[in-house]
């Protein structure tokens, strides 16, 4: 394997995995992204461009995919409309990149027999009771709650189908929320940490019992790493790196993080049909593949990336106007 065709490398978390890809082997990246709202240049800035391409175009566009698809020895599937609130608002576009995408992507695949990894979501199997004992696991049934995981789930079912029906070489990883430099502001982690930046506050969905498992995109990364070189055509794979937390423990932790009264955050309307908890076990992936995640100090990572917010306002602050005002629309301040 000498070339990855890297869909939504100019986003969150697909450009960390190209910058984790580039550091950790000698492999070539060609990334396909529209640079729409969620993608920058700036985000795979610094890269040695005779590793690392990009190519802006979308992952719906059927004969710019066969062609790129055809160059690759492997594809790694980033690219989605990947915030709940705005699937709530408009679900238009998620139909359209999440499956639309998936499936042209898997068309090229097929043609061409080239493999092919697909990056999805824990919240395909929708959520769980704050008290329940189980956790997700690949056999959990699917039960999507928002037009966002629906339309994943729809995803993931079109990659097991082209894989039994037509032999698509491809593999699978369900993953739980990612946090780590180089994401949207919209995204909650960032939203609280740019807010507090700018002297604002904290903005707490609900009475913020809702729990989220989070991993640091890096050890995602390393993770799908692992799974494209290693991992079993067909199978699932899920990610997690045994972090839950309340939003409010989040939130709370962001602003003593920061210097500030662990109490100035404002409850906000809630998110329709929130779901309350994910929660990832990833045996599978760490017994089969031997994968550990490395950021294990959920408090350390958490500061490290409040310090990339920090140092990299030239990045964020040109997002951050428009997510806000969107947010005013959605009665979410
Ligand atoms: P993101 O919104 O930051 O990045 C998505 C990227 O895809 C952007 O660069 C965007 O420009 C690109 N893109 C969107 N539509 C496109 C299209 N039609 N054609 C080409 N490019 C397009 O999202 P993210 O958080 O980095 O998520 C990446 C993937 O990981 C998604 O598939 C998401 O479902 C999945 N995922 C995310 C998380 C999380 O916590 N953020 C957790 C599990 C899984
Ligand atoms: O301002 C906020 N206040 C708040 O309390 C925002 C933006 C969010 N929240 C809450 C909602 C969620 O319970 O924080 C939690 C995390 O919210 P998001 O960052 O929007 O993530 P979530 O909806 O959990 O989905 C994320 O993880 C799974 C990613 O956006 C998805 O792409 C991924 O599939």
């Amino acid at each position: 394997m000498r070339q990855l065709l890297v869909t939504g490398g100019a986003g969150f978390i697909g450009s960390n995995f190209v910058h984790h890809v580039v550091a950790h082997t000698d492999l070539s990246v060609t990334v396909l992204d529209h640079l729409g709202y969620a993608g920058h240049r700036e985000s795979l800035a610094g890269l040695p461009e005779a590793r690392v391409g990009l190519v802006v175009g979308d992952v719906a566009d059927a004969e710019l995919v066969d062609r790129l698809v055809a160059q690759a020895d492997a594809v790694v599937h980033f690219a989605a409309e990947s915030h709940n609130d705005n699937s709530l608002s408009d679900p238009s576009p998620f139909v359209t990149t999440n499956l639309v995408g998936t499936f042209t992507l898997l068309e090229a695949a097929r043609r061409h027999d080239v493999r092919l990894h697909h990056i999805s979501t824990d919240e395909v199997y929708g959520d769980l009771e704050l008290d329940d004992p189980e956790r997700f696991t690949e056999s959990t049934p699917y039960n999507p709650s928002s037009p966002y995981s629906a339309t994943k789930a729809g995803s993931d079912l079109l990659v097991r189908a082209w894989v039994r029906s037509f032999g698509v070489r491809a593999t699978l990883s369900n993953c739980s929320n990612n946090y780590g430099p180089r994401q949207h502001v919209e995204k909650f982690i960032p939203r609280q940490v740019t807010n507090l930046l700018d002297g604002g506050r904290a903005k707490l969905y609900g009475r913020g019992l809702n729990v989220r498992d989070w991993i640091h995109a890096d050890d995602h990364s390393s993770a799908v790493l692992e799974i494209v070189q290693h991992g079993r055509i067909g199978e699932t794979y899920l990610v997690g790196a045994d972090g839950e937390r309340s939003n409010r423990e989040v939130v709370e932790l962001i602003l003593t993080l920061m210097g500030l009264p662990s109490d100035a955050y404002d409850h906000v309307t809630d998110r329709a049909g929130h779901d309350l908890r994910y929660a990832i076990d990833s045996t599978k992936l760490r017994t089969e593949l031997g994968w550990t995640p490395r950021y294990t100090d959920f408090e350390q990572g958490l500061a490290a990336t409040i310090d990339w917010y920090r140092e990299n306002e030239a990045w964020w602050r040109p997002q951050k106007e428009a997510t806000e005002a969107r947010y005013r629309e959605l009665g979410h301040v």
